[in-house]
């Protein structure tokens, strides 16, 4: 079954809706730069545009710097017996494949659990070389930022979560991240921005089973979140303090993978952007 097709034939909000004053009815709330502990940056960018080839350039060039991958693994492979579906065994469930195969059924379920891990991950203390370190900083593949943002209003705007879910889903996300604020403070993002078509490229090029159904239609989506989110800054956003994080561009259209100017020139921004934080 083509994911993105089904996702697309589903979509009820038209993306220019979401041309609205970012913060409309959203109690202020305090900074997050107060302080001079480690710098905690997240990087944002559509399905295989490059994140987690990115971040390996970074543990390489920046040794002393902490890394957190994003769990895909844990998502693929749910210590549940579920549904007997290709890509689950009898003690364990394939969640991100459920999610694809059947959105309107496993994505509130997936959002939820995918929440929870990336939680769980960014609550964790900081890891000693952080902590040793002058100026330590520690880096996450997404967050619970782009968790909500990008992925959890994509899916309620193309009618994969219900009215009832996204109110549900946004009522526990604003409370949990309100009671945990001060240990999930980000200082920056650094946004991998590329043409769908560059993101669907490399898609095919990975080829995750659970994704192949994936469509252009379904990457321009949340080309789209990420745009309006972190470009545009027009997303609804539940506290201002999330609207005032600085946001580093790059453009990842070329490849980089083997470029080595081009990953110099991103290195170079990065140490800039990491100083000013
Ligand atoms: N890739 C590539 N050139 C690049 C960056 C990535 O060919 O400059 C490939 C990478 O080898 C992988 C796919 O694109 O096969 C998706 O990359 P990655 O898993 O890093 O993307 P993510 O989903 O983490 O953003
Ligand atoms: N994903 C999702 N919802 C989230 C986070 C991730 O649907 N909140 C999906 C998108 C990708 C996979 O999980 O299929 C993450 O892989 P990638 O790093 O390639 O974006
Ligand atoms: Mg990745």
């Amino acid at each position: 079954m083509a994911a993105g097709r089904r996702f697309l034939r589903l979509l009820r909000t038209p993306s220019s809706s979401m041309a609205q004053s970012p913060l409309q009815g959203v109690p202020r709330s305090e900074g997050l730069h107060a302080g001079q502990g480690p710098r905690r940056l997240s990087i944002e960018g559509n399905i295989a545009v490059g994140k987690s080839t990115f971040v390996k350039l970074l543990t390489k060039r920046y040794p002393e710097w902490h890394v957190a991958t994003e769990p895909v693994a844990s998502w693929q492979n749910v210590q549940a017996a579920g549904p007997q579906k290709p890509f689950s065994t009898p003690n364990s469930t394939n969640l991100l494949d459920l999610m694809y195969r059947e959105p309107a059924r496993w994505s509130y379920t997936f959002q939820t659990f995918s929440f929870m891990s990336r939680l769980k991950i960014q609550l964790e203390p900081f890891p000693e070389k952080v902590l040793r370190a002058k100026k330590g900083v520690q880096i996450f593949e997404r967050s619970v930022y782009s968790d909500r943002y990008i992925f959890a209003k994509n899916l309620f705007e193309n009618g994969s979560l219900s009215d009832m879910e996204w109110y549900i889903y946004q009522d526990w996300h604003s409370f949990l991240l309100q009671e945990f604020a001060s240990r999930l403070q980000l200082h920056g993002f650094i946004y991998l921005q590329a043409a769908p078509q560059v993101c669907l490229k490399r898609l095919h090029r990975r080829a995750r089973e659970e994704e192949r159904g994936i469509e252009l239609e379904y990457l321009e989506q949340l080309h789209g979140q990420h745009e309006a989110w972190l470009v545009h800054k027009t997303t609804k956003l539940h506290s201002e303090t999330l609207l005032n994080i600085p946001v580093l561009v790059l453009d990842v259209n070329d490849d980089f993978s083997e470029d080595a100017t081009k990953q110099e020139e991103f290195m170079k921004k990065i140490n800039t952007f990491v100083n000013t934080l």
